[in-house]
């Protein structure tokens, strides 16, 4: 499959190594590294996920856009510079053809890490809260959520950020035929809350029942993305009420600056972590870290299932 992956694709050695004995892999995005947090917390974190995943049996593969390259799997020299880069772009699906043709370098989204780790046939993703709705802009729509309606995946996260409008991003969801697992929990959570008053479709206790659901999905040749959602570790959690103040007056702001397009998540994220002094920030970083663990958890169990010992 290898030979057929176009040039514009760059293969880490440790990933070769790790898919050609099938070992279990998970994928990481990076736009949370270039745009989703501050400096030097970026790059701490981005090492952090990939030790928690190493440590819970699995081999990382964050995913990047080099100098017009779509980097799978990073050494820790390549991920000090990314978490670094002066001139760095926001990734997303339709910015691809963009960035390859003009030699960019940039963080990918979701959407964007979903399209390049399934090419490549990974199936376990991680990452803190998906795109979604917008509030009081039902118009936009991240390119998260289509991208999540036809990938093959099993995504781990903590939600969609509270910063949208959650109960259309829910039911976006729904539209693109995406199945909402809970992961020890019948609510879907909100980023940095536990509660949202939304439910998932299905709740499970281990990852290897969240792995056979996955298999019977794509066995029956649906393709689309299996979302894993888990909650903020508790005592990192914020009440939902702490936290819907300090965004309200981030949307306001929003609005007043004009900010828009692409700007506007990692805007509401920036001025949610001043807001409440660190605490959304804090919540953020130890839920990435919880989603990691899950998510390694998650690949050993599907590859297991793939190719049973004994
Ligand atoms: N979750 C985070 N921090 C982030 C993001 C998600 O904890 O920075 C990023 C993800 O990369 C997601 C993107 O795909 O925000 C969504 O951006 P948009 O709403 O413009 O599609
Ligand atoms: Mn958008």
């Amino acid at each position: 499959m290898f030979n057929q992956l176009p040039d514009s694709f760059i293969l880490s050695k440790a990933f070769i190594q790790s898919r050609q004995v099938g070992a279990p892999m998970v994928a990481l995005e990076s736009a949370v590294i270039t745009h989703g947090l501050p400096r030097p917390e970026n790059l701490n974190l981005a090492r952090g996920m990939e030790a928690v995943v190493r440590e819970n049996g699995a081999l990382p593969v964050t995913v990047a856009l080099f100098e017009g390259k779509i980097q799978v799997g990073m050494t820790d020299s390549a991920l000090e510079t990314l978490a670094n880069l002066d001139d760095v772009h926001k990734i997303s699906l339709r910015d691809f053809g963009i960035a390859i043709a003009r030699g960019w370098s940039g963080g990918t989204t979701v959407a964007a890490t979903l399209f390049a780790a399934s090419q490549v046939g990974i199936k376990v993703f991680a990452t803190g809260g998906i795109g979604g709705v917008h509030r009081g802009a039902p118009f936009d729509i991240s390119a998260d959520l289509p991208q999540l309606g036809r990938t093959p995946m099993i995504v781990v996260c903590a939600g969609a950020k509270s910063i949208l409008d959650l109960p259309a991003t829910r039911e976006a969801l729904e539209t693109q035929g995406v199945i909402v697992i809970g992961y020890q929990t019948d609510e879907f959570p909100a980023f940095y809350s536990r509660e949202s008053g939304l439910q998932v479709d299905q709740r499970v206790e281990t990852p290897e029942d969240v792995a056979r659901i996955a298999l019977s999905t794509w066995t029956a040749g649906l393709r689309t993305a299996i979302l894993l959602v888990v909650p903020p570790p508790e005592g990192f959690a914020l009440p939902h009420k702490r936290i819907e103040s300090a965004i309200e007056a981030a949307l306001e702001e929003a609005q007043k600056a004009w900010i828009y397009g692409s700007a506007i998540t990692p805007f509401l994220l920036g001025r949610v972590s001043q807001l409440t002094e660190g605490e959304s920030l804090t919540a953020n970083i130890a839920l990435l870290r919880n989603n990691a663990k899950i998510a390694a958890q998650v690949a050993v169990a599907y590859q297991n299932f793939r190719h049973p010992k004994v």
